[in-house]
């Protein structure tokens, strides 16, 4: 079968992995794809103190050395970039051109994070006091659990494990249940490079295979110390909540309700191209799809009338063939959200475009859909609530306050853009009275970030940042220190407190 070649030329040993208890599906037609031995909680245990012991080596290995690790492992990442891309669209469902961008994210954070083992620099800061110095250091923390969900089954956890590894970290991933495979082909890779690398410990990166109950282990598990999570923001609240009983550390990237704000002064052509890759893209299964269109009412009708031309043109199928758009949604579930949020908008007296189940010859139990425009009287609960399928909602706007209180009046946090080539709009959208999200784009649609920006969104986005910028202090511990080099010990603040000898 197609699916074990793959795996194989990654290095995957089936054998080892192969049997019963987690029978993921592929999307593309609904059929098992290979089933797996799910990790048992003792076995998760074990995987954890390996982990640990790893780790309390790793951080003593100089930073530019584990950069040297993860330079390897980005090289081989770019020697099997097809074949891990096959098998994202394999188990996520994504077109060829997405999966491979995936892969590509993966190898940009690999480059990134080399450059950051030799950049991981502190503070140097005035004392008070003579003859003292102080400064901030940054140190390696522990262990680093990476949960991912479905729909970026590799990029995220790059983006997470690279900068955690350069960080002296080590790292447990606990994938989603439906992309497996696509864990396990990387963490074969990896453990090629780690097996060449004199100063990678065993178990540096491991992979814990199963439901949520290995999620929940690794939020309440005293040896991790930082729990990296994306997905829904119902998950992120149970781990937060019990990563806070302990007192860890987390980083958070949930639910997005991510808008544009289409202008009167917006170049339209420019517009709908962006609205649609941000809108149909993944099938509109990213954190950062365009679920809002907020268009100003002179040029609404327009927009719509553009944006229905371009749907209908979606090349619709099996993304694994050249020039298909929009592949299947990720399973059953997804396909009835969708149909029962554009039930409750049709219900709702809402004009509906698109939508609906399209039959692919041969694919018959995958939900392929044709994706949808609604236009809605106002911003009500439908659209404050994201439905993660290739919907997108139009509201129309008369002032840009109007529209940028409608940006803001959800939820989620996580990303949001603005059309507009007049300077004074754009400025405001993005300063301190414009979008409260994470990432504010002008003139280009709120996904496909690139690795370089720190990567996250407030509110019940869970504010987490990954990725780029400065956000590998989120995988250290800070220490300040002051120095005393002088003969004397002055008191900071100017106590004093010598006992009278
Ligand atoms: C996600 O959907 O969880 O900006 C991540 C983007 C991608 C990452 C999305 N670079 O759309």
């Amino acid at each position: 079968m197609e699916v074990l070649d793959t795996l194989k030329e990654t290095g995957v040993d089936i054998a080892r992995h192969g049997g019963r208890g987690l029978e993921p599906r592929s999307p593309i037609d609904g059929q098992p794809t290979v089933g797996l031995r799910v990790t048992t909680q003792d076995d998760a245990s074990a995987i954890l103190e390996r982990a640990n012991a790893a780790f309390l080596r790793w951080r003593t290995v100089p930073a530019p050395v584990r950069g040297e690790l993860v330079r390897r492992f980005g090289n081989e990442l770019r020697n099997h970039k097809a074949q891990l891309a096959r098998l994202v669209t394999i188990e996520a469902g994504k077109i060829t051109q997405e999966a491979q961008g995936e892969v590509q994210e993966m190898i940009d954070i690999c480059d990134f994070a080399v450059g950051l083992s030799r950049q991981l620099h502190g503070l140097t800061i005035a004392s008070e006091r003579p003859g003292h110095h102080m400064r901030e250091t940054w140190h390696p923390m522990g262990v680093c659990g990476v949960i991912t969900a479905f729909n970026f089954p590799v990029a995220v956890w790059a983006w997470n494990a690279a900068l955690a590894l350069v960080c002296g970290n080590a790292v447990v991933w606990k994938p989603s249940e439906k992309t497996p495979l696509t864990a396990l082909a990387v963490q074969a890779i990896f453990d090629r490079v780690a097996a060449d690398f004199d100063d990678a410990p065993d178990g540096l990166n491991a992979v814990l295979l199963g439901s949520q109950e290995l999620g929940r282990m690794l939020a309440d598990h005293a040896r991790v110390a930082i729990v990296s999570a994306t997905g829904s923001t119902a998950m992120g609240g149970d781990v937060s909540r019990r990563v806070a009983q302990r007192f860890g550390r987390c980083i958070l990237e949930l639910s997005g309700n991510n808008a544009a704000i289409v202008t009167p002064a917006a170049d339209l052509d420019l517009a709908v191209r962006a609205i649609l890759f941000a809108a149909v893209g993944t099938t509109g299964q990213r954190c950062t799809t365009l679920r809002r269109a907020i268009a100003h009412s002179k040029i609404a009708d327009d927009l719509v009338d553009r944006l229905k031309k371009v749907y209908d043109h979606v090349p619709i199928g099996n993304p694994l063939d050249e020039g298909i758009l929009l592949g299947p949604l990720i399973d059953q579930r997804a396909y009835a959200a969708m149909e029962s949020a554009l039930q409750q908008a049709r219900k709702e007296g809402s004009q509906v475009f698109g939508g609906g189940r399209v039959a692919i010859p041969n694919l018959k139990d995958g939900y392929y859909v044709r994706p949808a425009l609604v236009e809605m009287p106002g911003q009500n609960d439908l659209v404050r609530h994201e439905t993660f399928a290739p919907i997108l909602y139009v509201l129309r706007y008369r002032d840009l306050d109007e529209a940028i209180a409608l940006n803001n009046d959800v939820k989620q946090g996580l990303s949001s853009s603005i059309f507009t080539n007049d300077l004074r709009e754009a400025e405001h959208f993005l300063g301190a009275t414009g979008s409260d999200c994470g990432i504010a784009n002008v003139n280009i649609g709120t996904s496909g970030a690139e690795i370089g920006g720190a990567f996250g969104g407030e509110k019940e986005t869970g504010g987490g940042r990954e990725s780029g910028s400065d956000a590998w202090k989120g995988y250290m511990r800070r220490s300040t220190n002051t120095v005393n080099f002088s003969r004397d010990l002055p008191l900071a603040q100017g106590i004093r407190f010598d006992a009278v000898t």
